[in-house]
Order: C-alpha cells, then sequence, then structure tokens
C-alpha cells in the first residue's frame, strides 16, 4: 500500500520523554506506528469500495495509546466511542479483529458485521460494544462503574468522547450522576476542534474541564499529543480513581489531522492554515523526532520498525480480505436470548382469600424477587422509603432491602442508561419510570443503546433489566400523565413488553421478568392499581407466568374481543351492557394479551377461527396503534374464517385533555366498545 509521509519537523518546542522509561517510550512508539498502518490500510479499503465507514484517529492516537498504557487492559473496562482505533491497538486488540470489524467479514468478533465499522468490542479486553449516538455511552458506563463500586472491585470504567458529544445532555447527566455517587470513572474528552464541521466555538463557550469541575469533580485539561505530560499528570490521578476517591474527568487536547471520516472532505471547510497546523502537532512524526533525539533508535532502525509494523498490518489486512461477508441467515439472530426461562403458567394457588391490589400485588412480587435474588437493584424518582414512589408500588422495599432501593436523579436517561450498564455489570437493575409520559428522556437509551445490545455483539453482551413504567389515562392527568406509549416500544425489537390488566397476573408477570434474560418493559395502569375490579386473591411465591401467553378472560363463540390494560374491564363492563339491553348474556369470547411483546396470536386466530369476529379494543390512539397490528395478522392469517370485517376501537388522534368530558371526547369509552360489540353481532 502507498503510505502517506510524516511531517517531520519538530512541531513546538519542549522536551518529550524525561522522567518516562526508554522501553515505555518505545512501547508507545511501536503502538502508535501500529495504529499509524492500521489507518493507511483502512484508507485503502475505503478507496477500494471495501469499507464504507472509516472514522481516523491520526491525531488522537497518542492520548489513546497513553491511556491504554496508563490503566489496566484484561481488568478495567472501556466504553469506547467510534474514533479509537488506536486505543484498540493500545490495549492490544488482534489485528485480524480490527480488520473483521472494519470490513464486516464472517466471523466478526465485535458483532458478526451487524454494528458500524469502527464500533469495536471485545469481551477478553472489556472493550464493551458502542453505538454510533454521541454521548449515549457516558450514561452506559456510570451504571457500569456502580457494579463495581457494588461489587467492591478496584476496576476502573473509561468512557469516552469527543468534545461534540458534551454538547449532548446525556453527558451532564452523567457527570452529576458519577460525582454524586462517587463512581470510579475516568472520562475522557478528545478535542479535537470540530464535530464534523463544526468548531467547538459554535457548540459552547464553556471550558469542559471547568464544567466538570462545577460538578465538583477532579478534573484537568492535557495535551493529548504529548505523552511525557499525560504519563505524569494522569498517573497520579488514575491511582486514585482506583483508591476510590471518585471520578476523574480529562480533557484531553488533540488535533484532528484527517477528514471526520470516509464520508467527509475537511477542505470544504477548514482554513488551510488551520489543517497545516494540526499536522505539525501530528503526534507520531513528533514521537519519531523525539525517538532520534533521545538516541533510542536511530535512523535505520527506524527503516526497520516501520517496515517490520507494516509488513504485519499488510498481513492481517490481506488474510481478512479474503474472507467472505455473514451468513445472511444470521442477520436477526441474538435480539432475544434463546432462554425462554418460564415455559409454562404456575399454579396461582393463592396464599390467602383475602383479595390484593395491583399495587401490593407488584410490591409483593418485587420483594419476593428481590429475596430470592440479590443483584436486583432498584432506582427511580421518589421510590424510596417513606414514600415508596408516588403510587407506593415500592413502599417498604427500601426498608426490607437496605441499600437496594433508592431514589434516583430527576432524570429519566440517567434512571435507564445506569440500569443498562450495571446490568452489563451483572445486576439486575428494576426501575422506574414514574410517568410514561415522561420516558422520553430516556427513549435514545431505549431505542438505540438497550435493546441493540445482544444483538449488535453477537450476544457477547447483554443488559437483562426491567422498566417499570406508569401508563394510562382516565384518572384525570391531563395531557402529560396519561399516555399509553405501549407503540412506540413494541416498534423496537429487543424489549419484552408487559402490560398486566388485573393482581394475580401482575405478580405473575413481575416475577417473570425479574427473571428473564432480556430487557422488560413492564406497564402498569395508574388507573388499575388500587381499583376494586382488579383485585384477586394473591398467588404464591411460586406463580410465574411466561410472557407470550394470553389468557381467556371468558370464552365465547360468535364474536371474540381483544384487549390488554384497562380496556379488558371495559370491554366486560360493554358485555353486561349489551347483555342488559338484549336481555342475555351474547356468548363472546375476551382474550387479555397479557404481554405485547410477545404477542399470543396463536391464542388470537384459535379464537378468531371460531367465532369469525373481532374486535381489538385499546386505550391508546388507534393511528398505528397495537390494534392495527392485531387487525392485520387476523386478516393474513385468519381471513378465510371471517365473517365480518376486524373492527378496533382505540382513543382519538388526539392528545388526553385535562377536563373531564375532554378527556372522555378522547379516551374510549365503554359505549364506544358496546356499540362495535352490537355491531360486530348484528353483522
Ligand atoms: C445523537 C447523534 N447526533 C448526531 C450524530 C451525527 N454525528 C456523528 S459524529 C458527529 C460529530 C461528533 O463530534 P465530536 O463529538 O467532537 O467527535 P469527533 O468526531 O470530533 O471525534 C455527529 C454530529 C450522531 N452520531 N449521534
Ligand atoms: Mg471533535
Amino acid at each position: 500500500m502507498a503510505v502517506r509521509k510524516l511531517t517531520a519537523e519538530r512541531p513546538r518546542p519542549g522536551p518529550e520523554g524525561p522522567g518516562v522509561r526508554p522501553d515505555v517510550f518505545l512501547k508507545l512508539y511501536e503502538k502508535m506506528l501500529r495504529a499509524y498502518f492500521v489507518e493507511e490500510q483502512c484508507r485503502v479499503f475505503v478507496r477500494a469500495g471495501k469499507c464504507s465507514f472509516y472514522a481516523s484517529a491520526r491525531g488522537h492516537e497518542k492520548v489513546q495509546i497513553a491511556i491504554s498504557m496508563l490503566l489496566q487492559p484484561g481488568k478495567d473496562w472501556f466504553f469506547p466511542y467510534y474514533r479509537e482505533k488506536a486505543l484498540m491497538v493500545g490495549l492490544g486488540m488482534p489485528l485480524d479483529q480490527i480488520f473483521l470489524g472494519m470490513l464486516s467479514r464472517e466471523g466478526d468478533p465485535n458483532s458478526l458485521g451487524r454494528n458500524m465499522s469502527e464500533h469495536f468490542s471485545s469481551r477478553e479486553l472489556r472493550v464493551v460494544s458502542p453505538t454510533a449516538c454521541t454521548g449515549t455511552e457516558f450514561l452506559i458506563a456510570v451504571g457500569m462503574a456502580k457494579a463495581i463500586v457494588a461489587d467492591g472491585r478496584d476496576e476502573i470504567v473509561y468512557v469516552s468522547g469527543g468534545e461534540g458529544s458534551t454538547s449532548e445532555g446525556e453527558f451532564f447527566e452523567a457527570l452529576n450522576k458519577a460525582q454524586h455517587d462517587r463512581l470510579p470513572v475516568l472520562f475522557l474528552i478528545q478535542n479535537n476542534g470540530y464535530a464534523i464541521s463544526v468548531p467547538q466555538e459554535q457548540q459552547t463557550h464553556s471550558r469542559l474541564d471547568e464544567v466538570a469541575r462545577g460538578f465538583g469533580m477532579r478534573s484537568v485539561r492535557v495535551d493529548g499529543t504529548r505523552f511525557t505530560e499525560m504519563h505524569h499528570t494522569l498517573r497520579p490521578l488514575i491511582d486514585d480513581v482506583r483508591r476510590g476517591k471518585g471520578p476523574l474527568f480529562v480533557e484531553a487536547m488533540v488535533v484532528r489531522i484527517d477528514s471526520h471520516s470516509s464520508s467527509d472532505d475537511q477542505t470544504k471547510y477548514r482554513d488551510p492554515k488551520d489543517m497545516e497546523e494540526a499536522r505539525r502537532k501530528d503526534p507520531l512524526a513528533h514521537t519519531e523526532l523525539r525517538i532520534r533525539e533521545m538516541r533510542l533508535l536511530n535512523d535505520r532502525e527506524i527503516e526497520e520498525w516501520r517496515a517490520r509494523v507494516r509488513a504485519e498490518v499488510e498481513e492481517a489486512a490481506r488474510r481478512v480480505d479474503a474472507l467472505p461477508y455473514p451468513d445472511p441467515s444470521t442477520a436477526t439472530a441474538d435480539i432475544y436470548s434463546p432462554d425462554r426461562v418460564v415455559v409454562e403458567e404456575g399454579d396461582p394457588a393463592p396464599v390467602s382469600d383475602k383479595p390484593i391490589t395491583m399495587v401490593e400485588a407488584i410490591n409483593h412480587g418485587l420483594s419476593e424477587e428481590m429475596k430470592r435474588n440479590p443483584k436486583i437493584v432498584m432506582w427511580g424518582e421518589d421510590i424510596q422509603d417513606p414514600k415508596g414512589g408516588v403510587f407506593g408500588v415500592t413502599r417498604g422495599l427500601t426498608d426490607a432491602y437496605p441499600g437496594r432501593v433508592v431514589n434516583s436523579p430527576l432524570a429519566e436517561a440517567t434512571i435507564v442508561g445506569a440500569a443498562q450498564g450495571m446490568a452489563i455489570g451483572g445486576y439486575k437493575p428494576v426501575v422506574e419510570i414514574q410517568f410514561g409520559d415522561y420516558s422520553f428522556p430516556g427513549f435514545m437509551q431505549m431505542r438505540n443503546e438497550i435493546p441493540t445490545l445482544r444483538w449488535r455483539s453477537g450476544s457477547a453482551w447483554t443488559c437483562p433489566m426491567v422498566v417499570r413504567v406508569a401508563v394510562g389515562g382516565y384518572i384525570r392527568g391531563g395531557p402529560f400523565h396519561s399516555q399509553t406509549p405501549e407503540t412506540l416500544y413494541a416498534h423496537t425489537p429487543g424489549w419484552y413488553l408487559a402490560y398486566p390488566s388485573n393482581a394475580a397476573d401482575a405478580k405473575g408477570l413481575i416475577k417473570t421478568a425479574c427473571r428473564m434474560d432480556d430487557p422488560i418493559l413492564f406497564f402498569e395502569h395508574k388507573g388499575l392499581y388500587r381499583q376494586v375490579y382488579t383485585k384477586t386473591p394473591e398467588p404464591g411465591r411460586d406463580y410465574l407466568i411466561p410472557f407470550g401467553r394470553a389468557r381467556i378472560v371468558r370464552p365465547g363463540d360468535d364474536l371474540t374481543v381483544i384487549a390488554w390494560g384497562r380496556t379488558v374491564h371495559m370491554v366486560q363492563q360493554a358485555l353486561s351492557q349489551v347483555a342488559g339491553e338484549a336481555g342475555g348474556e351474547p356468548s363472546v369470547e375476551v382474550i387479555d394479551l397479557r404481554t405485547i411483546v410477545p404477542m399470543d396470536m396463536e391464542t388470537v386466530l384459535r379464537s378468531v377461527s371460531r367465532t369469525g369476529k373481532a374486535i381489538v379494543a385499546h386505550e391508546a390512539p388507534m393511528f398505528a396503534g397495537m390494534g392495527g397490528e392485531v387487525a392485520a395478522r387476523i386478516a393474513d392469517q385468519a381471513f378465510e374464517s371471517l365473517d365480518a370485517p376486524v373492527r378496533r376501537v382505540g382513543a382519538k388522534d388526539s392528545f388526553v385533555p385535562f377536563a373531564p368530558n375532554l378527556e372522555a371526547a378522547v379516551l374510549p369509552g365503554v359505549e364506544e366498545i358496546a356499540r362495535a360489540i352490537k355491531e360486530l353481532l348484528e353483522y
């Protein structure tokens, strides 16, 4: 391959090397050379159309390799971003693995070809698979650090990003949480002055090291192109992180020598003088100069080192380039765990005759599971005793399980992002989102990070966790305390979604959720929490309900009504109304799905193929709602059995208004369901 010339003039005055052992300096040089030839090889692959995303780390390599030498590979944890090839080289990732990731070839251990190139992952090196989202990694690292502290280990969590990514809100949330809990996190911001084409002064007028200091964090700014300075400054600070003194923030000033990525051309927006200045600070050129000046290697030896490392890189590249792409049949594997955990529904043998509410059912289920599994931890807004949550679901658990049920900051991305990190670290977070309407600050984590982890790492990394979400209207909660966002979440593979309608189901499902190997969303309807009609005798501690198993609420022959959550009860009220008017019970089968994902279509289709008619009733707005999914599947798979169109009843395509009569005008009512039932029975 043709490699570009290094600019070898002395970039800046000042010593590089004193106080650093020659063997350390040579090790740094060798790793930098390896990273350099990997970058050059990647450019060749880009030009040949073999690699469609390439983000050069040229200019960042010294700080990345320095960090790999200051931390303990294999022991410490790494949450990198997409510009960290040199870090991977520094940590000792095999060259074949780097090229397998860059070329997405068969056997790619980073992601089996599913994640983008530049997104490296390795269980052995404790490099956790990143996504392409800027700034999402910070909170996950915080969660991992929580696991380390809970286990009492002396490991450090490294997390990095560019200066642009620090404009994301999650960055600030992560600083706050890490400092609040005094977690062993090393935040490294690699400040190359640009976020694609946007110079830093267009992002912020604040200095990042000062922002971190404002959170009370120990914080330094270093020249990321000079090893000696980093080595001397960071070593003692990193030791302190390991000794439990809390997080450390490092802003490393680096240069971006190449364009942002292979899709970018920096000559279109960067001043030539600015690019020349970056090249003059080239960390590799600078290191070679010092190696010569310090007489660690002479010119001939430098040539030999270069030739040796280059040959090694080119050989690995050739080996990998000879491999095929992954088998297309593997594209959708690893979205869920193959282990169903709970397959058969347990015996609900009640512990007493006294009926309990859904709140009590969930509370007791959680308590039993916490007793059984010491790795279950909980946090959320207000969930700690004495309040025990705004709906009292977790009341008593803080006292029963000291240290395991705590209040979180008022920050939903922190709640779910840190849960993911702690789940990766071997814990089982069961966290609460106070209102489904406020789950959206966490949506980036819940859409792009949590559900993709198992898939994008080929099951190397997983994050079994439960997010309990209070949802639903009819409580006079207005537009921002009444939403039922199951459609938004069900549209994201990787999650299971439960939505119980009564106490026994709630207990059986929450207990199963606590034992499953995947991320679970557990929707709890606020309007059902304490309703008399959701009360049931309490099932015992062995009662587990498998996900994907609907419940036949009542059998019937002439019509099937499919519902979940609160509408299950509304359908029953509607049937009583119809019976009253008709002077006799209609033969209608009511199915409570209980879990939206997986959806038990088998039970639905079996019923519809008998009744020939179906209504889907749900609380969320009709347009693009779950009713459309159920109806489409019935139309597709039971068309021959149908004697009538499949009807849907749902909310108007509106927000939920506050005034009681307006709320009733938007949310579906018993009347509306009764009307649909009558119409279809008569059809
Ligand atoms: C949430 C999100 N928004 C936008 C993007 C598109 N994007 C990718 S990299 C980038 C700039 C990041 O700059 P910086 O954080 O400084 O890192 P650098 O690339 O300079 O190392 C942008 C806007 C993204 N990946 N994620
Ligand atoms: Mg940048």
